[in-house]
């Protein structure tokens, strides 16, 4: 009997990904470049359900059902190129090759392209979750041809998380639209951290709360518009105590963040698209100095302010709860306008309610939040932001005064809280009837014969600065 999916590349992800299938009632076909892992796979997980063990590439895709569909579950980079190539020189037209890993989208896109010159199909499939969620359920964010995605489909969305019944599993668009789309979920996810450990920092260096009492705030504002994964974790994380020492788990830990890259290259990706996403370079970047203690270390000398703490400790909290959930409207809005820039780039057609709806379970950045921007692209799906949504407006409006005083506090008693403040710059330039770019405009005109265009009339002007300072149509 041949099988109706195969996985190859069995660590954390495949492993567990291959058993989400056999879980539900799917042959599937197990791979691994070295062997043992397959061996031991089965000796672990043969009684789950249906698995075909194959000890050669070959071998594995000649145990696939026609038309074949073989999901790669390894290092993403040159190791996906190799096992790429190795399983398309077994496979005929038709066959279906789904990366599962953590590709640059850029590399789905060239991927893609040469595997259609052949007659394959390449599905570049972001999926979000981590262990827990390949096993019981994760987000799936696949690109592709339509077609690929009308037998590959109804796979993919019987072991993804459900949400109201709705699989979080959609078709995102052609080529490497699904891998650009979770590679911005990443992103989003840096930010909305970013947020949380800055809700944090503030609260304990303002009012001294302990990582225990800290716990018990987030676990109140769980049950509220924040309501989330990551506020849930933060709660499990800040509660736990260290057995080795009996001290705060958070106070054992060294405070300098790693990162895997995805954040940076939505950052990356975003300076060519010229979009905005502030929350996320932030948060990329307060990891970058996180991980600097030479210079850390140096500049422990230098001056901060007198005053270290703040007066009013319970409305502080409510203010920096308010800070931190329109903080977290902003970079949403700044992540679902990057995706819109790269679906007109590349011609995907995204649809962004879409994504928020898919994104409400079995990844990272699930929250009740979801729903709302799923809602407001549903009223308005040519929303030019997240932010003009009747809903989120409002949320903005009622947070703001909240929002200035937590930006306020942390300046004055100089606790660095970049997420909150660029997102409140972010909302404060967005909502301007004048920018200061019109001085920039006529900088650069000074220096560099830039031209610059007239409120009052049509064309490009310059002025003869060094000269008569006489306006010329450019
Ligand atoms: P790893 O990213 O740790 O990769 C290990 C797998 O890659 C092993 O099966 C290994 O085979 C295989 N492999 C390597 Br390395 N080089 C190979 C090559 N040249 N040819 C064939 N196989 C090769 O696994 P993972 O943590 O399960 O992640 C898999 C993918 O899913 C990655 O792209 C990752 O970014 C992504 N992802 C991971 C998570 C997570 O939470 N871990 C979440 C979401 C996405 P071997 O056994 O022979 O060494």
């Amino acid at each position: 009997d041949k099988a109706d999916i195969g996985v190859t590349g069995l660590a954390t992800m495949g492993r567990n990904l291959a058993r989400n299938f056999a879980h539900h009632g799917h042959v599937v076909a197990v791979h691994n470049r070295t062997q043992n892992r397959t061996t031991a796979f089965m000796d672990q997980h043969r009684d789950e359900g249906a698995f075909l063990a194959a000890g050669s590439v070959e071998e594995f895709v000649a145990s696939l059902r026609r038309p074949r569909k073989a999901i790669i579950m390894v290092k993403a980079g040159a190791p996906t190129d190799a096992v790429i190539e190795e399983l398309a020189a077994h496979m005929e037209p038709g066959d279906m090759i789904i990366d599962g890993g953590n590709a640059l989208y850029a590399d789905t896109r060239r991927r893609e392209a040469a595997l259609r010159e052949r007659g394959l199909h390449f599905v570049g499939a972001g999926i979000s979750g981590g262990e827990e969620g390949a096993l019981n359920g994760p987000s799936i964010m696949p690109g592709g041809a339509p077609e690929a995605y009308e037998t590959l489909g109804p796979l993919l969305e019987d072991v993804a998380a459900k949400v109201d019944g709705t699989p979080c599993c959609v078709h995102v668009g052609p080529d490497g639209a699904g891998h650009f789309v979770k590679m911005v979920h990443n992103g989003i996810e840096y930010s909305d951290m970013q947020l949380i450990v800055e809700s944090y920092d503030l609260l304990r260096q303002a009012l001294g709360l302990s990582p225990q009492e800290l716990a018990d705030v987030f676990r109140e504002w769980n049950r509220g518009d924040l309501e989330s994964y990551l506020i849930e974790i933060t709660t499990e994380v800040l509660g736990h105590t260290d057995a080795a020492t009996g001290r705060p788990f958070v106070d054992v830990v060294v405070d300098q963040a790693e990162q895997k890259g995805t954040g940076r290259w939505t950052v990356q990706s975003a300076l060519d698209l010229g979009v905005p996403v502030t929350g996320i370079a932030e948060a990329v970047f307060a990891r970058a100095l996180s991980g600097h203690p030479d210079q850390r270390t140096a500049a422990r000398s230098l001056a901060g302010p007198q005053e270290k703490g703040a007066a009013d400790g319970a409305d502080l909290v409510e203010d920096v709860r308010r800070a931190l959930y329109a903080s977290k409207i902003v970079a949403y809005a700044q992540g679902f306008d990057q995706i819109a820039a790269a679906s007109a780039e590349y011609g995907w057609s995204i649809d962004p309610g879409a994504m928020a709806t898919i994104w409400r379970g079995g990844c990272i950045i699930r929250a009740r939040f979801l729903d709302r921007i799923r809602e407001a692209y549903e009223a308005r799906p040519t929303l030019p932001t997240l932010l003009v949504d009747p809903t989120f407006a409002a949320a903005l409006a009622d947070a703001q005064v909240s929002w200035r005083r937590v930006v306020a506090t942390a300046a004055t008693i100089g606790v660095p809280t970049p997420g909150f403040s660029s997102a409140l710059a972010y909302y404060d330039a967005l909502r301007r009837d004048r920018l200061p770019a019109a001085l920039l405009q006529g900088l650069r005109d000074y220096f560099g014969a830039h031209t610059y265009r007239r409120v009052d009339r049509e064309g490009a002007f310059h002025t003869d600065w060094s000269g008569d300072r006489v306006e010329r149509p450019a």
